[in-house]
């Protein structure tokens, strides 16, 4: 078996990361066309990087959380059978890695990398950034920047996740509400190509009625619980 998986905010909900558009989430709070987009960062530098800096500050208390260990357990189990689980995640943390998943997509991004916007380089990154900041392979001072997909910018790896797509048998989408593009336009695709579709919420999402299959709670809950079933299935 070989499923695309789609992962959003809401796996991480339950590690303490907050999610964007739920009742007191990041985007009720801050305004994304003033942190999330290349004219914010261009006008007023110090601002965005205060907020990713808050940001990275949030993650490195994080833990993965019980969806996240069970992640982990599918992809090394449908490899041990011949299969594979490909994650693509909508999210900048890096919970799915520190619980042991080998093979990440990130399409929008890496919270603990940033990018040179002289010489393209990327690097590791945990700490605070600032515009006092010179890149490690060029040495540039202040042309650093989060390397995230902000809006109106091409999300990273969409070539692999259209061959992935369509080499998938079944989509699954986990905690993610659907309204960001063109990740929330996977499900059409998926079931274009003929994929059965799954949908893991903690309420039915924006694209709810599009998926084959639903089921809704937390993510620690519903997610140990799909994999347990797959593995079943395929022992
Ligand atoms: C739980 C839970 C628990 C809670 N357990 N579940 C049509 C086509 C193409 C593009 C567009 C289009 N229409 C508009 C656009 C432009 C735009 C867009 O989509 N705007 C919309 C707002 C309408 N898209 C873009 O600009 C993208 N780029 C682009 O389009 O480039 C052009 C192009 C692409 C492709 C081909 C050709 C051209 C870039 C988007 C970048 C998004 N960036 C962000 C910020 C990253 C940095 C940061 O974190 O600061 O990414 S926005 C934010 O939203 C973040 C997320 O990855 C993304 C998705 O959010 P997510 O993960 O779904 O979170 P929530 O909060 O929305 O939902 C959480 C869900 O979890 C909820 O359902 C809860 O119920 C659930 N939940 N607790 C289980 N315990």
């Amino acid at each position: 078996m070989r499923i695309f998986m789609l992962t959003g905010a809401g796996i991480s909900a339950e590690s303490g990361l907050g999610t964007f558009r739920d009742p007191g989430g990041i985007w009720e709070r801050f305004d994304p066309m003033k942190l999330a987009t290349p004219e914010a960062f261009a006008r007023d530098p110090d601002t965005v990087h205060a907020f990713y800096n808050a940001r990275r500050a949030n993650l490195r208390d994080a833990a993965p959380n019980a969806a996240h260990a069970a992640l982990a357990r599918l992809e090394q189990g449908l490899a041990s059978m011949g299969g594979e689980l490909f994650l693509c995640t909508q999210n900048i943390d890096d919970l799915h890695e520190q619980a042991g998943m080998r093979h990440v997509l990130h399409m929008h991004g890496e919270l603990f990398k940033v990018r040179c916007t002289a010489c393209g380089a990327v690097h590791e990154w945990r700490g605070d950034l600032g515009r006092q900041d010179a890149c490690p392979a060029c040495g540039t001072t202040g042309r650093l920047r989060p390397h995230i997909v902000w809006f109106g910018e091409i999300p990273f790896g969409l070539d692999m996740i259209g061959e992935k797509l369509a080499d998938a048998d079944l989509f699954v989408a986990v905690g993610t509400s659907g309204s960001v593009y063109p990740a929330a336009g996977f499900v059409q695709e998926a079931r274009a190509m003929g994929l059965r579709t799954c949908e893991l919420n903690l309420e039915p999402s924006d694209n709810a009625r599009v998926f084959d299959e639903r089921a809704y709670g937390p993510a620690s809950e519903v997610v140990p619980d799909f994999v347990e079933r797959v593995l079943r299935e395929i022992r």
